[in-house]
């Protein structure tokens, strides 16, 4: 009889050194610090904003530095960006899961971040140079609504957000539209969940902010499969067109990053890997992910722009080809 062999190509590998920042690095009292934005600085190190839960539940944000990306972390002494109720009621319940995006033509950074309001959880964006004073724009998508990031440039002449919405029948990634970063509209449906069986079916999200590359927009996704006793988040990857990133060129039928190491499946919330931040290395190719791990700490996974590319030509369809597209039965 044969032997059904299945092999799985690895497109990202663990640093040894995971996780590479935990509560036992903090500089004063926590819960857990997890789900970090970040970007490399203009002398070429690495910042990482860091979603820090206190033990009330709530969060903040905190910046962490380091030469090599890796260890060595210069934590602030305190919170760098705390909640602030009084001017801004949406951050109540605190603010969460922050990604970064350098917008050229700002010269500043937009730090796109769930502020978690009585009505909700909503995306908030605040602009900063330097990561020690920020500017908030408020709320730009009312509850539910989460796992948002700004494209670094205009597309067209309009700013554009992506985010996820949440619906009684699913929850898709949307795109936004903006002249001014304030006011948003043109809303498009990018990516949905898939339904059924599927392992990104019913939920799923944006993961970091897209990479730009010659053939599109490249998304790093989260799929949640609800599972009997709890849920799985796992990884995936779509291309979106350049000039019309609402437009998916390929996604991937398989998760290509899942929960395995043990600060993967065991923590806060057991079984979830949650990147919301990369940095590129200077041969433009090796990819930096850092990721939330089971919400309890920070690891680091390096892969290849070009393998994820690969990969999404052997792994990925396009939308059209998709069982998704078939049409409904009455009784579906
Ligand atoms: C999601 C987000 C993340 C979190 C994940 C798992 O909905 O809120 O912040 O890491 O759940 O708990």
């Amino acid at each position: 009889m044969k032997t059904i062999m299945a092999t799985y190509e690895t497109l990202f590998r663990r640093h040894p050194a995971n996780p590479i920042l935990s509560g036992k690095n903090w500089p004063y009292s926590m819960n857990t610090v997890f789900n970090a934005g970040a970007t490399l600085l203009p002398d070429g190190s690495t910042l990482l904003l860091c979603r820090v839960e206190d033990r009330r539940g709530h969060s903040h944000l905190c910046v962490a530095r380091s030469v090599n990306g890796i260890d060595s972390w210069q934590i602030d002494d305190g919170p760098t960006l705390m909640p602030d109720p009084e001017k801004y009621p949406e951050e109540l319940w605190g603010i969460e899961d922050p990604r970064i995006t350098y917008v050229p033509e700002l010269k500043q950074y937009a730090i796109a971040y769930t502020s978690y309001s009585r009505g909700g959880p909503g995306v908030s964006l605040a602009l900063t140079k330097n990561f020690r004073e920020f500017e908030r724009l408020g709320v730009v998508m009312s509850p539910d609504d989460k796992d948002a990031a700004l494209l670094p440039r205009r597309i067209n002449g309009s700013w554009a957000l992506i985010h996820r919405p949440m619906t009684p029948l699913g929850s898709h990634i949307w795109i936004s539209y903006s002249p001014d970063l304030r006011h948003w509209g043109n809303h498009k449906l990018m990516l949905e969940a898939r339904r059924g069986a599927w392992w990104d079916a019913n939920r799923i999200g944006m993961s970091p902010p897209p990479i730009e590359t010659a053939r599109g927009w490249l998304m790093i996704y989260h799929g949640i499969r609800k599972t009997p006793s709890s849920s799985i988040y796992r990884l995936g990857l779509a291309l979106f067109a350049l000039e019309q990133p609402e437009k998916c060129l390929a996604r991937g039928d398989s998760w290509m990053f899942a929960p395995e190491a043990y600060y993967e499946r065991q923590g806060d919330v057991q079984d979830v890997v949650f990147p919301c931040g990369y940095t590129v290395a200077e041969d433009g190719d090796t990819i930096n992910l850092y990721y939330g791990a089971a919400d309890s700490s920070i690891a680091l996974a390096q892969g290849s722009i070009r393998a994820m590319m690969a990969w999404l030509d052997v792994n990925g369809h396009s939308e059209q080809a998709h069982d998704r597209r078939q049409p409904h039965v009455a009784s579906d």
